[in-house]
């Protein structure tokens, strides 16, 4: 049965009056991917929005128990805990590793990469506002270009986004996917099948991020939306190779109504300095992947 609002577990383990900011997405998408672990999960998590989400001893928001780890070493934290579980004989519980994209990206990739061929048994969720927010908002390898941030105040980033799902996808593990806080059940139904599975498990989550892109509290879900609706995001999963378009991206790829991206990026601060050049240059980029995907479906 599909989830939907009516049918989704009301028991919470992100519990409220926490320390994020207001409409931030990673909040919302958290709370989700905790309802689908029902409470059976161990979480490591580096320094990032998502410790200051979690809290400072002795008060926490989360009911979960959680290991914070070294920036770097997220993958090989995961790996630990799987391993410490089996010599327990615990089978019950699910090693969640989540960072954001300045801990994926860049200084976690390592351990990562390591992990995931190593086929180390544990769900991966990459939460991905495009920059390293706890800090500051400095450029990460997924901020995207022409982009403003802390480092590159004046003419934004003159480089193009790493594609962390895709360089997953090449390790060849058995389950990607792409996901959106937007679009809270469809990354519900994704972990709860990422949970069912075994192997290393690669989820990245698109999360919006009021302060760092520019845009009022109020329109995180909007922007979210957005992204899917111009093909800046696309939701998709890749199980065991079979690629499928999910949720708001199925019917827009049956009906091939597209909006221009020059719509997104027309919303955020960040991109006040853009350039006509850049935007033509992304999208290229979004068309590109886009075909990509159309190519790849194995549901259209
Ligand atoms: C080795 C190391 N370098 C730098 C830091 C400082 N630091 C803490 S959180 C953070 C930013 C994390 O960015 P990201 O992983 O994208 O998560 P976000 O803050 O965006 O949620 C940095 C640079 C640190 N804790 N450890
Ligand atoms: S800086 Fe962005 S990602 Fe971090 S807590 Fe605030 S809204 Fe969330």
């Amino acid at each position: 049965m599909k989830t939907s609002p009516v049918n989704l577990t009301e028991k919470e383990y992100l519990l409220p009056g926490n320390r994020v900011c207001p409409g931030c997405a990673l909040s919302l998408a958290y709370r989700h991917i905790l309802k689908a672990l029902d409470g059976q999960v161990i979480v490591t998590v580096p320094a990032s929005c998502l410790t200051v989400l979690h809290g400072m001893y002795p008060v926490t928001s989360v009911t979960v128990p959680c290991v914070n780890t070294p920036f770097a070493s997220t993958g090989a934290s995961a790996t630990g805990l799987v391993a410490g579980l089996k010599a327990l004989g615990k089978k019950d519980l699910t090693v969640l590793a989540i960072a954001g994209d300045g801990g994926t990206h860049d200084i976690g990739i390592q351990a990562l990469s390591g992990a995931a061929e190593r086929q180390s048994d544990f769900i991966y969720v990459c939460y991905d506002n495009e920059g390293y927010m706890n800090t500051g908002n400095q450029r990460s390898g997924s901020t995207p270009l022409g982009a403003i941030s802390g480092t590159t105040p004046i003419l934004g980033k003159q480089q193009n986004q790493k594609d962390m799902t895709e360089i997953m996808e090449a390790h060849g593990i058995p389950y990607v996917a792409t996901a959106n806080a937007s679009y809270p059940l469809d990354l519900y139904e994704k972990v709860r099948k990422a949970k069912a599975i075994e192997g290393t498990r690669f989820i990245h989550v698109f999360t919006p991020c009021p302060p760092g892109w520019r845009f009022p509290f109020s329109d995180t879900i909007r922007i979210g939306e957005l992204a899917v609706q111009t093909g800046w995001d696309v939701l998709y999963e890749v199980e065991n190779g079979a690629f499928r378009l999910t949720s708001a991206s199925e019917p827009i790829a049956r009906k091939g109504n597209l909006r221009p991206v020059r719509e997104y990026l027309a919303e955020q601060g960040r991109f006040k300095n853009i350039t006509e050049e850049q935007i033509s240059e992304l999208q290229a980029r979004v068309n590109a992947r886009w075909q990509r995907c159309l190519d790849r479906a194995t549901n259209l």
